[in-house]
């Protein structure tokens, strides 16, 4: 009786490290590596065949997307905005459903005017109807900036071709993805493959699974995030090495070194990713 077990006790397994002996991925969080990778973005050049690097960024609401824009922005200004963290849309904390249905594009002029991100605010899975058709045609470079995507179905428009798209999901949401969600990607993946143009996967909110921003210095080296982000991954079938990781800014008013490092880093991966597509063109 009581609580004690009937068979033998048994040794019980050792809990594994927290952290593993060697990150898997090697990334420098010095002034140096910071300050290269601000140069890195700088002095970015498209193929000659492109006359601006454009990245398309694809997800669900609340996934992250204007916060991402928002905080490399901020980074890449930061000289200009004293490092304070710039607010170029209003976002509201929380909200669920967003008002804007078009295709806009953010430069990152004056840093460097030949890289164009595109946000899609209000392009939704299940609430955008003839999705993956819109999509197709805006990756195809045939949607004009600013387009309602109301009205894109309707005529052929000229725009700027995509050279890669980047799927944001927040590591909230990696235990329980949509099905509906799941599918939807691997349809637009399924496309990206037909075309050629490379995927990204970035992975946000970060800082859900640290205890301060600090830590996310050993980001890489966590045996738990490491473990979440390989099921996402499979989940999504992406390789690791396509998976990109940051935490957005969310509350702060200055920029960080750390989450910048992190951020810029994503961004020079995208641009990295763009160049041999850009080059087949
Ligand atoms: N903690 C945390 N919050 C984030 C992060 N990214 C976005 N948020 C917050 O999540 C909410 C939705 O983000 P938003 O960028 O508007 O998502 P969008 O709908 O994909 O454009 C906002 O309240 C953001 O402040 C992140 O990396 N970490
Ligand atoms: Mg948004």
């Amino acid at each position: 009786m009581g609580g004690s077990p009937s068979s033998e006790p048994s040794e019980p397994e050792p809990e594994p490290e927290p952290f593993l002996p060697n990150p898997w991925r090697e990334v420098e969080f010095s002034d140096d590596a910071y300050m290269k990778l601000q140069e890195e973005i700088k002095n970015h050049q498209p193929h000659p065949k492109a006359s601006t690097t454009n990245i398309l960024i694809l997800g669900n609401v609340g996934s992250g997307k204007s916060s991402f824009l928002n905080s490399v922005c901020s980074e890449l200004r930061r000289e200009e905005l004293n490092g304070r963290v710039q607010n170029i849309q209003a976002v509201r904390p929380g909200a669920q459903t967003s008002v804007t249905q078009h295709l806009r594009s953010h430069t990152m002029e004056p840093f460097n005017d030949k890289i164009k991100i595109f946000d899609t605010a209000g392009f939704e899975l299940g609430k955008t109807v003839n999705a993956s058709i819109i999509l197709k045609k805006i990756i195809d470079g045939e949607v004009a900036e600013g387009s309602k995507f109301d009205d894109i179905l309707k005529s052929k428009m000229e725009g700027d071709k995509i050279h890669c798209v980047v799927l944001v999901i927040s590591i909230y949401n990696a235990e329980n993805l949509d099905p509906a969600l799941i599918q939807f990607y691997e349809q637009v993946i399924g496309m990206l493959t037909e075309t050629g143009v490379p995927c990204q996967l970035l992975v946000t909110f970060i800082d859900k699974l640290v205890e301060k921003t600090e830590d996310l210095k050993d980001l890489y080296r966590r045996r738990d995030i490491k473990q979440k982000i390989e099921m996402l991954a499979k989940k999504m079938r992406f390789s690791m090495s396509n998976v990109l990781v940051v935490s957005n800014y969310f509350e702060e008013m200055k920029i960080n070194q750390i989450k910048g490092t992190l951020l810029l880093e994503a961004v020079a991966q995208m641009l990295t990713a763009a160049k041999p597509f850009q080059e087949r063109m």
